[in-house]
């Protein structure tokens, strides 16, 4: 997906990390690993009542699924029409929603057993969705965050998401973390902590270890996918095809 030049893909990994030098940045510590599906090109990430659920992208290879944690092995599945690129999740009370790259054109599902309940509209691209309980919000490749209203999909509200006074682009996946949202920032090893009041990022996490383990050849192989199990305070994190999914240690207070 997405394929840059190396020029501006490396660009594109530097514009984050200038922008930091003054914030804190932690270093991701492997708590637990996983198995992970290397056919899975992760775009969404979450967890919910004991499982994983996974959104991925690329044509004809985009699914939704629900995954057992331990195993890695598929409980439930959906395919997306072959056409489809696939973006990211986000549950809601006893529903999913999906977006996807282009077009605009998000879909409601049933979290049990993913039956398509309806589609919903939004401008521009979809890259991926958290939710805080109040709002789901959206990222979709720049540095402003959709807050949106979870009934009707509307926007609410827009956040800008900067370092250093700097915005950050290529915010893609999303997570929200005990008041803060976690951000995948593509094509990156470099996790951001944002405030969701203001937007600024208030610290890093750097995730180089974790993907120089895998050791993926590809470069569309990048850092991507972020879930955080609320009721057993855990917080995973896996890349695009990458054969391990990381349980790591919670960030540190700020
Ligand atoms: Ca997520």
């Amino acid at each position: 997906m997405r394929r840059i030049g190396r020029l501006a893909a490396l660009l594109l990994t530097l514009a984050p990390f200038a922008a930091r030098a003054a914030l804190p940045v932690e270093q991701a510590e492997v708590v637990r690993t996983y198995p992970h599906d290397t056919h899975a090109f992760t775009e969404g990430l979450l967890f919910r009542d004991g499982y994983l659920y996974e959104s991925t992208g690329r044509e004809g290879q985009s699914f939704i699924r629900k995954v057992d944690l331990a195993t890695g092995r598929t409980v439930e599945s959906v395919s997306l029409a072959p056409g489809i690129f696939g973006e990211g999740i986000v549950d809601w009370k006893d529903q999913l929603y999906s977006v996807i790259w282009h077009g605009g054109i998000g879909s409601r599902w049933t979290l049990k057993g993913f039956r398509h309940l309806g589609t919903f509209r939004y401008s521009g691209e979809g890259w991926a969705m958290t939710q805080d309980g109040r709002n789901v919000i959206l990222s979709d490749g720049t540095p402003v965050l959709r807050f949106l209203d979870p009934r009707t999909l509307q926007v609410v509200r827009t956040l800008t998401v900067t370092a250093e006074g700097v915005p950050i682009r290529q915010v893609n996946e999303l997570e929200y973390v005990r008041g803060e949202i976690l951000a995948n920032i593509w094509m990156t090893n470099a996790i951001a902590r944002i405030d969701p009041t203001t937007g600024h990022v208030k610290g890093w996490i750097d995730v180089s270890a974790l993907a120089a383990k895998v050791g993926a050849t590809d470069p569309d192989s990048v850092p991507n996918g972020i879930a955080y199990d609320k009721v057993g305070n855990r917080l995973f994190v896996t890349g695009k095809n990458w054969p391990l999914l990381f349980q790591i240690r919670l960030p540190a207070a700020r």
